[in-house]
C-alpha cells in the first residue's frame, strides 16, 4: 500500500475549513470510496503527491496540460513575463496576440473576448446569444456540462452527474425554466423540439464531442443537424470547446467534423494551465458585448499577461508538424489495448476514444448518450480506480468524466497504463 498519511494530515486540515475538504467537488474522490490525495509537484507526465508517490498522469489538469507539466517553452514564457507584472488590469500585447491566435486557428470565430474560466465563457456566450436573438430559451443535451452556471444545471454532467445531483438546491425554478435538455445525438428528439419551439429558441449548447459524461463522440449527422435546424429557426448555435478545443485538432472539434458554430467557448489548454476561458464567433454577436454594443460581462484578470503567456506558449507548441498525429497513435494504442486486454479476459465494458479524449465504461453497451453511460457499475470502477492507482496510474476518479493523453506521454507510459490494466481488470471479475 502506498503511505497515504500526508495527504491524510493535510485533507484533515482541508476539511474543516474548504467545503467537502476542496474547491471543486469531483477530486473530493468521494464517488470511488476514498479521501484525495494532495498534489505536491509535476513534470512531463508523472505527477507525485504529499507522500512522494509517483503516478503517470492521465488527467492532466483536467485538460489543459496537452503538453504535459512544466513544459520547457511554457515555464519560460511564464518566467519571461513575471519580470513584467502579473496583472494589470489594462489592455496588454499579449491578449491580442491571443485574440490573432484563437482567429486564425478556429474559422468560426472572427471576434474573441478572454474570461476567467470555462463557467464565465459559456454564460456569456449565453447571454450574448440571447441578446442577438431577442429569445429567451436555451437547449442544452443529457450529461454535457457547461460549467456551473445557474441556467445549466439542469441534467448536468461531470461532478452533478458524479454526485448524482438531480438539481441543485439555490437554483431558482425561474432560472432555468427557459432551459430544455434533451437526450445527445437523439436527432429525432431535437427536429421535434426545434419544430415545435424553435421560434423561442435563443441558442443551442453542446459539446461537440461530450467529455463530461465520460467521453461521448457525436454521431456527425447530430451535430450537422443541429447546424442546419438552428439556421433555419435564426438561433444560435454554440459549441462549448472548453475541453475539446485546440485538444482534438489545433481549430478544435469544429475543424474535425467540419461544422461552423455561431459562437465557441474556450477554456483550459488557451491558458496553458492557468486560470482561463474565452468566447468568439460570429462579428455581428460578438459586436453586441460592452462597451461596443450593451450586453455586459467584465472581469479584473481577464486577459492578464500571466494566462496569456502561458496559453500562447502552449499554442504554439501544438502547431509543430506531427503534433496531433503522434498524441493520436499514442492515444490509440492505449484504447485498443484496453480493449484487446478486455476481450480476452472477457469483461464487459466499452472504450470511447476520439483523440486524446478516452473513457472506459464498464457497461457491454455502446455508449452514445448519459443513459448508456449511467448504466456503467460504478462499483466496478470503483474498484478499478483504486486498484489502478496503487499501480501508480492516476485517473479521473469518476466514471463521468474523461481521461487525457498528452504529448509528454511516451509509448513506454501508454505501455505501463496497459501492463497495469492487465493486472487489474482480472481482479474486477472475481
Ligand atoms: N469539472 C471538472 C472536470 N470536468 C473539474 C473537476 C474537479 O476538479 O473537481
Amino acid at each position: 500500500m502506498k503511505s497515504e498519511t500526508k495527504s491524510k494530515a493535510l485533507y484533515d486540515r482541508a476539511v474543516k475549513l474548504i467545503p467537502g475538504g476542496v474547491n471543486s467537488p469531483v477530486r473530493a474522490c468521494r464517488s470511488v470510496g476514498r479521501n484525495p490525495i494532495f498534489i505536491d509537484r509535476a513534470q512531463g507526465c508523472r505527477i507525485f503527491d504529499a507522500d512522494g508517490n509517483e503516478f503517470i498522469d492521465f488527467v492532466g489538469s483536467w485538460g489543459p496540460m496537452m503538453l504535459g507539466h512544466r513544459h520547457g517553452s511554457v515555464m519560460a514564457a511564464i518566467e519571461k513575463v513575471l519580470e513584467r507584472g502579473v496583472s494589470f488590469g489594462a489592455p496588454v500585447d499579449l491578449e491580442v496576440e491571443m485574440a490573432e491566435m484563437i482567429c486564425n486557428a478556429v474559422s468560426s470565430v472572427e471576434m474573441v473576448r478572454m474570461v476567467n474560466s470555462g463557467t464565465e465563457a459559456t454564460m456569456s456566450a449565453i447571454r450574448a446569444a440571447r441578446a442577438y436573438t431577442g429569445r429567451d430559451v436555451l437547449v442544452k443535451f443529457d450529461g454535457c456540462y457547461h460549467g456551473h452556471a445557474d441556467t445549466l444545471l439542469v441534467a448536468a454532467g461531470s461532478g452533478v452527474a458524479t454526485l448524482n445531483i438531480a438539481g441543485s438546491p439555490g437554483v431558482p425554478e425561474a432560472t432555468i425554466r427557459h432551459t430544455v435538455s434533451l437526450p445527445y445525438n437523439d436527432i429525432p428528439a431535437f427536429k421535434k423540439l426545434m419544430a415545435e419551439k424553435g421560434k423561442t429558441v435563443a441558442a443551442v449548447i453542446v459539446e461537440p464531442v461530450a467529455g463530461n459524461m465520460g467521453l461521448v463522440p457525436p454521431d456527425p449527422e447530430f451535430l450537422h443537424e443541429l447546424r442546419s435546424e438552428t439556421q433555419k429557426h435564426q438561433c444560435v448555435l454554440i459549441f462549448d470547446e472548453v475541453m475539446t478545443g485546440f485538444r482534438l485538432a489545433y481549430g478544435g472539434a469544429q475543424a474535425l467534423y467540419q461544422i461552423s458554430p455561431d459562437l465557441t467557448c474556450f477554456g483550459k489548454i488557451v491558458g496553458g494551465g492557468l486560470p482561463v476561458g474565452a468566447y468568439g464567433g460570429k462579428q455581428e454577436i460578438m459586436a453586441q458585448i460592452a462597451p461596443e454594443g450593451p450586453v455586459y460581462q467584465a472581469g479584473t484578470l481577464s486577459g492578464n499577461p500571466l494566462a496569456m503567456a502561458a496559453g500562447l506558449a502552449t499554442l504554439k507548441e501544438l502547431q509543430q508538424p506531427g503534433f496531433y498525429e503522434s498524441v493520436e497513435e499514442k492515444s490509440d494504442r492505449l484504447s485498443s489495448g484496453i480493449l484487446r486486454i478486455a476481450e480476452r479476459i472477457g469483461i464487459p465494458l466499452s472504450v470511447n476514444r476520439v483523440g486524446s479524449m478516452m473513457s472506459i465504461f464498464f457497461t457491454d453497451r455502446v455508449v452514445k448518450n448519459f443513459e448508456d453511460a449511467k448504466t456503467s457499475n460504478l462499483e466496478v470502477f470503483s474498484a478499478y480506480y483504486n486498484k489502478m492507482l496503487e499501480k501508480g496510474i492516476y485517473l479521473p476518479p469518476s466514471q463521468f468524466e474523461a481521461l487525457f493523453v498528452s504529448s509528454a506521454h511516451e509509448i513506454a507510459d501508454i505501455d505501463l497504463f496497459l501492463a497495469a490494466a492487465e493486472a487489474v481488470l482480472p481482479e474486477l471479475i472475481k
